[in-house]
């Protein structure tokens, strides 16, 4: 069976005046897991748009395309494409999940949830000629998976080839999320064996690894044995996990013997409130600033996650969250606007509420307002959203940040690696349009390595963060 596998692109990231580097980190890793499912004998491709260009002209057997929500029209495009010559298409993925009817008319079956156990049931229906248009996941596991198809991906074409995932979903219930919907009617959490784990990172080359879980440490069971088994493997690797996780004595040491060098880490907000208005009840209450110095003391990096928009946020949010970030010598802060997802709990509540702007998927992509914000004009929001991306990223604020480390190699470190992502994007886009950006990943072991390795003394105070009775304590 021919089989040709599509991870379609946001317009964005087809640009042919500037390519974010954002968009050449990580390989389709959802289409080579289930590529994994598909027989020796079958003629497979994978092609990520993000980097490679989709050639329409051939008619595989079978087309299978991973759906996002920014990505859902192209998508549907290409689907309708295929369709039109008589092949027959296979839709999934979260956007699927979450407006199931919307896809089905553009696909000859669809796929709800994770497809560990509806794709394997879909292909032997399929090779038995009776397949069914619609498959809902149930069954939640990851024991006996073949192992992922890396040798479909063109490696060479990512910053970082090495991701991986040894879990799925996590075990909170953030109103924002997409989680809870994506594992609507099964388990929302779970993990591989560590034995399957291990055997994953020993398949892959190199040194650096980036694990995408959405909560590596979210098991600390599994996550200790996976450390432990990790001891010694000579790995760097960055992850994701939450204020509480750090905050838990041991299992970070546990992490960082293992070669943890940066950890991206959900704060959302520095509003006390919006924490409980959106179930983020694992921040409520926590000494964010105690997160970050823990981080550090340890020798690791923190990207922060920041979400503006929530109900509590006024026009002071962005100036406020900037300044504290920086103040705390955050490396990297990554910032979203609160997009709600068709789907999750925050879009049946602003739903109800009629205040939802539109439903152009291609614009819910976290940078623009899709809903209508309580204490903010939708300009007023976007305008501090760009403002606060500016602002963290100015030289001034990378070298005050730098100047809060305590070593000189901390402080050359964070200007390497802050200014690496954000200053020098004119040359990961050269790099993107030369097919030459695997040849940055060097560089980027260098940085986690050479600075990451050493725990720094702490000997400062760390100042406190602006409005302390409205803030979480950060
Ligand atoms: C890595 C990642 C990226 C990477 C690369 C994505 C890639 N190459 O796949 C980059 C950095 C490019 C990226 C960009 C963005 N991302 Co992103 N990203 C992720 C992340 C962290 C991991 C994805 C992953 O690899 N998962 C592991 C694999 C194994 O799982 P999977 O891909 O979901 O595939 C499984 C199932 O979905 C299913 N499946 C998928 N497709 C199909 C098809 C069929 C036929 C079947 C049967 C099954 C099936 O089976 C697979 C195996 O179980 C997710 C969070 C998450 N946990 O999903 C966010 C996430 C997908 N991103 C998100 C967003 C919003 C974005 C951005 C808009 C952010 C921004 N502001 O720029 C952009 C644009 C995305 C786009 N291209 O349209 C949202 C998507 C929300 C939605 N409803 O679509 C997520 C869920 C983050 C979040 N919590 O909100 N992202
Ligand atoms: S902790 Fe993160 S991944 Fe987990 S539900 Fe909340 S936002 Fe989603």
């Amino acid at each position: 069976m021919r089989v040709k596998m599509i991870l379609p692109a946001l317009t964005e990231a087809t640009s042919p005046f500037f390519r974010p580097i954002k968009y050449s980190l990580f390989p389709p890793l959802g289409l080579a897991t289930l590529a994994g499912h598909l027989d020796p004998g079958d003629d497979v491709t994978i092609t990520d748009e993000h980097v490679q260009e989709v050639d329409t002209s051939n008619e595989p057997d079978l087309v299978v395309i991973q759906v996002y929500i920014t990505s859902a029209r192209r998508a549907y495009e290409l689907a309708d494409l295929y369709r039109a010559k008589g092949v027959y298409v296979c839709l999934g993925g979260l956007h699927v999940t979450s407006l199931p009817e919307e896809a089905a008319r553009h696909a000859d079956t669809i796929f709800c949830g994770p497809g560990e156990d509806i794709w394997p049931a879909f292909l032997s229906e399929l090779r038995r000629g009776c397949p069914r248009s619609r498959y809902d996941s149930k069954q939640r596991s990851l024991a006996g998976l073949p192992p992922i198809r890396r040798d479909l991906i063109a490696r060479h074409l990512y910053l970082v080839p090495n991701s991986i995932v040894v879990s799925r979903g996590c075990p909170h219930v953030c109103d924002f999320c997409y989680k809870e919907a994506f594992f609507e009617g099964g388990r929302s959490f779970y993990t591989q064996t560590v034995d399957a784990a291990l055997a994953e990172i020993d398949r892959l080359p190199g040194r650096h690894l980036y694990f995408l879980d959405d909560h590596l440490l979210g098991n600390a069971r599994f996550a200790t044995a996976l450390f432990d088994g990790m001891r010694g493997m000579g790995r760097l690797w960055q992850a994701a996990g939450t204020v509480q996780t750090v905050l838990r004595p041991g299992l970070l040491e546990k992490a960082v013997d293992a070669g943890l060098r940066s950890l991206f880490v959900g704060f959302e907000t520095v509003n006390a409130g919006n924490l409980t208005e959106q179930r983020k009840w694992q921040n409520v209450d926590r000494d964010y600033g105690a997160v970050i110095r823990r981080l550090h003391d340890l020798g690791v990096m923190v990207n922060g996650s920041f979400v503006f928009g929530m109900d509590e946020d006024d026009a002071s949010v962005f100036d406020r969250t900037v300044e504290w970030a920086v103040g705390q010598g955050m490396e990297t802060a990554t910032f979203h606007i609160l997009t709600p997802y068709p789907g999750t709990r925050l879009y049946q509540r602003m739903s109800a509420a009629g205040r939802m702007l539109h439903h152009d998927w291609d614009r819910y992509d976290t940078r623009q307002v899709v809903f209508e914000p309580a204490r903010l004009t939708a300009r007023q929001l976007e305008e501090g959203y760009r403002r606060a991306y500016r602002d963290f990223y100015r030289w001034g604020s990378i070298l005050r940040g730098a100047r809060t480390q305590p070593t000189l190699r901390g402080k050359t470190r964070h200007v390497a690696y802050a200014g690496g992502w954000k200053k020098f994007e004119p040359l990961w886009d050269l790099a993107i349009r030369a097919k030459r950006v695997g040849h940055g990943l060097p560089a980027l072991e260098t940085i986690l390595s050479g600075f990451g390795s050493q725990p720094a003394e702490r000997t400062r105070d760390h100042g406190d963060p602006v409005d302390r009775g409205r803030t979480v304590r950060t």
